[in-house]
């Protein structure tokens, strides 16, 4: 990609991307041009498929949970198309790194909404918890465990009281208690991957 390309595509993605400047576009377009296929044949989706998507998640962002690391790649991959565009890597990371509350709030609803139809249920929470609870010693019946627990997260986050999460329920939750906001797994970064990465990427190397 010639320099020209590159500024005006980092000119028109800081427009959507708002939370990075021009520059810190500029790095991540940079970036995802290193780690991304070149384009050899114009017909093929560009960009980054799932297993090096979910590489990044899991070297750079610490991610183990495989459930969890789809679920992060198909909120990044707006038009379904099964590969993560130069636009969706910008915009996504936008949130992803840098988000309102807001903004992470509808992104970890979407993550957690295993089946896209709009409500958290109890079968979608149970199988989160279930995955990352099981990392810790079993008692004798675990799912019992696990059930109790989707019961207490619904008397504490199911306002209407029809046995699912909608996002009002969630964001009413989450307004509450800000910690809930990853309260079926962590599918956001945390502070020192976060520090990491941006200090990697965001180097000024213009003087170079
Ligand atoms: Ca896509
Ligand atoms: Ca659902």
């Amino acid at each position: 990609m010639n320099r020209k390309k590159l500024q005006k595509l980092a000119e028109s993605l800081c427009k959507t991307a708002k939370h990075f400047n021009r520059f810190e576009v500029e790095c991540l377009i940079k970036l995802f041009n290193s780690l991304g296929v070149e384009p050899s044949d114009r017909h093929v989706a560009v960009g980054l498929d799932r297993n090096s998507f979910r590489n990044i998640l899991h070297v750079t962002f610490g991610m183990t949970d495989d459930m969890i690391m789809d679920r992060v790649f198909r909120a990044f991959d707006k038009d379904n198309d099964s590969c993560i565009s130069v636009t969706e890597w910008v915009e996504g990371l936008s949130i992803f790194l840098r988000g309102s509350l807001e903004e992470k709030m509808k992104y970890c609803f979407e993550v957690y909404d295993l089946n896209s139809d709009g409500y958290i249920s109890r079968e979608e929470m149970f199988h989160m918890l279930k995955n990352s609870l099981l990392k810790q010693p079993s008692e004798e019946d675990p799912d019992e465990g696990i059930k109790d627990l989707v019961e207490i997260t619904l008397k504490k986050m199911d306002y209407d009281h029809d046995g699912k999460l909608s996002y009002a329920d969630f964001e009413k939750a989450v307004k509450d208690e800000n910690l809930l906001l990853e309260a079926f797994g962590p599918c956001l970064p945390d502070m020192n991957c976060r520090m990491s990465f941006e200090a990697d990427v965001f180097q000024d190397t213009r003087d170079l």
